[in-house]
């Protein structure tokens, strides 16, 4: 950081600092921090000197829109039409505040920054080169208008894709939905990449109406700081993932404060100590990445030798421990979970401790140390964050994790868990823009569209995963709105760049962001988008668990140069292609907002009107505890689950029949118990030329690209391949070294962090860094991107991203 940043940085940090002091100082009125304040810092006022009045700050609510979907509350200062700083959630109960992270807090750079898209671009170079010349508004419509009529009268509305992108959480944020549904539709998908392997497996064990993304399937950490006298956590570090005031990090460290002082403690299983762990190193139990399954199958044969299982409550709610609950059609041919785990079915290895010690790279003793823990536990409260499932072998694993709980019976009582991660607030106080009906029914795995691009017409459900029928098209024309998947934070991009690079594939793609990202560069079009701070915005707070609310304000500064709001943009393609009226249903964006909140507000008698929370800006609401599956326990017969049997499948009929209908490669394998699969790139695929291991994790610098381009924040945590000691040593690599990291698919250059905090055999790279390749020279990713090195391979069942966090790599000095 230059002498000249940091000071400025600082200064803003101290007027911010000095005005939430002021605004607590204004009792009564400071309620909602809107006491309008007066310049406090004479030092950058030059004004005041001058004996002119000075205009009190204008406080604009507004929020972070970026997935971390944390949606922290920013409160813009702003004067003469332009911000001066920001202040976040300073209101009402300090437990229930929603304090932006550091990212958040540098938001007025982004803004204001240099590098903002200000007008429509055309392409003039090659895809991915980056060459466009300005166009009008009037161009970039009819062009987009034209391509939209021309794709849909040649191929079908089925060749239309919006393809994943998640950088917009705003109720109005996505109008791409609705404009294209007033057209006839659009190819749409399925599951995510953020919990894809879960969305895809999950449902076999606890029925079609599974969602991690609920409070009915996953218990809050408000129960498991109240109730809960151990804490299991696989790959989950909510002090990286959950960073915003009141959002998981903050929940979790008071799960920390009520289990230790009733005498329990955390176990946090990851590869390498992260940040949640970090000042408590006795939590950190290291693990090979991608060996979950094999730790959790080796604590199933520690529970079911020692007499820990609870074989009443596996009879009554289970299918598959044993023999005695197999389905009639499967029993007496040892398929069940415990013929798997003691070696009589299956692969007919017994899954002690000992097999399960060279995998994991955990001692036998300390696997049995962590069984007899969980064992002797009243109210164990076990998760998994989304890390251990983005792996080749994700499906298998983040069921195994599911099936501890499982066994032990310890389902749907106070403090304990199914095994996902900590549950998501069940309320939301107002709905968003209605996408309406989408008439075309078929859609595709998310991380499929590549492929879909480049064969779609041969896709179906048994080779592909495709949904709702078979694909009769490629894709050719991708509408990507506020995300970086087209390559950065898709996969393989050397690969992907290949298939977006030739025209003859997909025809068309329209790219709308901020900034210059890695996917604008394979833009035909490409559109500058005003930010939510300069537009009104309105919101839901995001993941605590404590409480509720919504957001209205703003904007808090004009948009710079030619940017508009996506709706009105969306409003004039509909107009150009005689929608508009069924698009804006005669309202304008401003109108719309206040129609939602208006509709939200006439279902819920406590909220403020209209009126009043355009004054006050926020509203909170706080919420109860919540115990996953607890319905389903206290009476399993009037609350099935939504499985073929109603209950809990650890063997599931459905999987048997589809591994033995879909098209698999010989290294493909879907399995109907959750078992250890090493998977893609998993454990024991190193070879002499790639002999370490690589996984990935959510950096705190970035919300996976978004922000990547503020130096600021990048000096604060900046992108390096974490590396053992002793793996560093053996290749001559000091801490800070430049390194090369090749894997089969590409090669990055990345600054080294020798640590002990990284298990030997493996390194790990922050996902999310901007790549930086000469795309017609070497492909040598200067910028650190991790899905330079990732593998183009869905996953078997999912067919989901698992390649993001399993890779085979070799580390050298560059
Ligand atoms: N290898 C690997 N790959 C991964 C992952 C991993 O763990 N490992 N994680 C995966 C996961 S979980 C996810 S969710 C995806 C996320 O992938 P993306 O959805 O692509 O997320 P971002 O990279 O944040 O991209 C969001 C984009 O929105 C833009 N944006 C922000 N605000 C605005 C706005 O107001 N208007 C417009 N038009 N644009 C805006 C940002 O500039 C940014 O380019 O990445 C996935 N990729
Ligand atoms: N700062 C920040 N916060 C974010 C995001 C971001 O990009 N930056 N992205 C947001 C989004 S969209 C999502 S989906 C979530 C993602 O949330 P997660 O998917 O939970 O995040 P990850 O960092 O991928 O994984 C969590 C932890 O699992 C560890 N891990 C990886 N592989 C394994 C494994 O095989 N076994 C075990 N035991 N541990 C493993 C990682 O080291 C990491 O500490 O985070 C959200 N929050
Ligand atoms: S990046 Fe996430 S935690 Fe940080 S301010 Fe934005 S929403 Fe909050
Ligand atoms: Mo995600």
């Amino acid at each position: 950081m230059t002498e000249t940043q940091s000071t400025l940085s600082r200064r803003t940090f101290v007027k911010g600092s000095l005005a939430s002091l002021a605004a607590t100082g204004a009792v009564g009125s400071a309620l909602y921090g809107c006491a309008p304040q007066s310049g406090t810092d004479a030092g950058e006022e030059p004004m005041a000197a001058t004996g002119e009045e000075i205009a009190p700050d204008e406080i604009h609510w507004s929020q972070c829109n970026v997935n971390c979907g944390g949606n922290c509350v920013f409160q813009w200062h702003s004067r003469d039409g332009k911000v001066l700083y920001m202040e976040t959630d300073n209101i009402g109960d300090a437990d229930l505040q929603a304090r932006a992270c550091l990212r958040g807090r540098s938001m007025r750079r982004w803004l204001n920054s240099p590098d903002r898209l200000l007008y429509p671009m055309k392409r003039v170079g090659k895809r991915g080169e980056g060459k466009f010349e300005q166009i009008t508004w009037d161009e970039a419509i009819d062009t987009i208008a034209e391509k939209l009529k021309y794709t849909i009268d040649t191929y079908g509305n089925d060749a239309i894709h919006r393809v994943y992108a998640t950088g917009m959480y705003s109720t109005t944020g996505n109008p791409t939905s609705r404009l294209l549904n007033c057209l006839g539709g659009y190819l749409e998908r399925h599951y995510d990449y953020s919990a894809n392997m879960i969305l895809a497996s999950m449902p076999f064990m606890y029925g079609d109406q599974f969602s991690p993304y609920d409070n009915v399937h996953c218990t809050s950490f408000s129960e498991a700081a109240q109730n809960s006298d151990l804490v299991v956590m696989f790959g989950n570090s909510p002090a990286e993932t959950r960073m915003g005031g009141a959002n998981a990090a903050w929940d979790f460290a008071r799960v920390r404060e009520g289990v230790t002082s009733r005498g329990g403690k955390i176990v946090n299983i990851d590869y390498r100590l992260n940040e949640t762990a970090s000042g408590h190193p006795d939590e950190w139990l290291p693990i090979r990445p991608g060996t979950d399954a094999a730790l959790c199958s080796a604590l199933a044969h520690e529970w079911i030798v020692n007499d820990k299982i609870d074989k009443e409550f596996l009879d009554a709610y289970v299918v598959g421990f044993d023999d005695d609950t197999m389905p009639e059609a499967a029993k007496g041919q040892n398929k069940s979970y415990k013929d798997y785990i003691m070696g009589t079915g299956y692969d007919m290895v017994e899954k002690t401790p000992e097999w399960a010690a060279p995998i994991t790279q955990i001692s036998a003793d300390r696997i049995r140390e962590l069984a007899a823990d969980i064992a002797a536990a009243n109210a164990p409260y076990i998760c998994q964050g989304w890390g251990p499932q983005r792996h080749t072998n994700g499906e298998d694993t983040t069921r195994a994790i599911c099936a501890l709980p499982v066994i032990l019976g310890k389902i749907g009582l106070p403090g304990t868990n199914t095994g996902q991660r900590e549950g998501e607030p069940s309320v939301y106080l107002v709905g968003s823009l209605p996408a309406g009906e989408n008439p075309v029914k078929v859609t595709i795995p998310c991380y499929q569209w590549v492929n879909a691009v480049d064969h779609g017409h041969t896709m179906t459900a048994t080779n592909a995963g495709i949904k709702g029928g078979d694909l009769k098209n490629d894709i050719k024309f991708i509408w990507c709105y506020a995300g970086n998947c087209l390559t950065n934070q898709h996969g393989d991009i050397n690969y992907t760049h290949e298939i977006l690079a030739d025209e003859s594939k997909c025809e068309f793609i329209l790219v709308w962001d901020t900034v210059m990202t890695d996917s604008a560069k394979y833009a035909d079009i490409l559109l500058p988008d005003a930010m939510r701070s300069e537009q009104l915005n309105m919101q839901t707070q995001g993941y605590s668990e404590y409480y509720t609310s919504v957001i209205v304000g703003g904007p808090a500064q004009e948009a710079p140069g030619e940017c508009r709001s996506s709706y009105d943009v969306c409003a004039d393609i509909a107009d150009r292609l005689g929608v508009k009226d069924a698009f804006t249903e005669g309202r304008t964006h401003d109108e719309w907002v206040q129609f939602l909140y208006e509709e939200g507000a006439a279902a819920d008698p406590d909220m403020p009107t209209w009126e009043e929370i355009k004054e006050q800006g926020v509203y909170k609401r706080e919420l109860a505890s919540s115990i996953a599956l607890k319905d389903f326990r206290d009476d399993p017969v009037a609350n099935p689950l939504g499985t073929p049997s109603g209950k809990i499948e650890l063997f599931s009929e459905q999987l048997v029949e589809i591994a033995n209908t879909w098209e698999l490669a010989e290294d493909e394998v879907i399995n109907p118990i959750p078992v250890f699969n090493p998977g893609f790139q998993g454990y024991g695929s190193v070879t002499e030329e790639y002999p370490l291991y690589c996984a990935g994790f959510h950096h705190k610098s970035r919300t996976h690209s978004s922000y990547g381009f503020i130096p600021e924040i990048e000096a604060v945590a900046r992108q390096q391949v974490w590396i053992n000691p002793a793996d560093a040593q053996a290749r001559a690599i000091a801490d800070g070294d430049t390194v090369s990291v090749a894997s089969p698919a590409g090669e990055i250059r990345i600054e080294a962090k020798v640590t002990p905090r990284i298990i030997p055999g493996t390194v790990g790279i922050p996902q999310g860094a901007w790549h930086k390749a000469d795309m017609d020279g070497d492909k040598v990713d200067e910028g650190g991107c991790v899905n330079t090195l990732t593998t183009y391979k869905p996953t078997p069942l999912g067919k989901g991203n698992g390649p993001a966090h399993s890779m085979i790599v070799q580390v050298a000095k560059a």
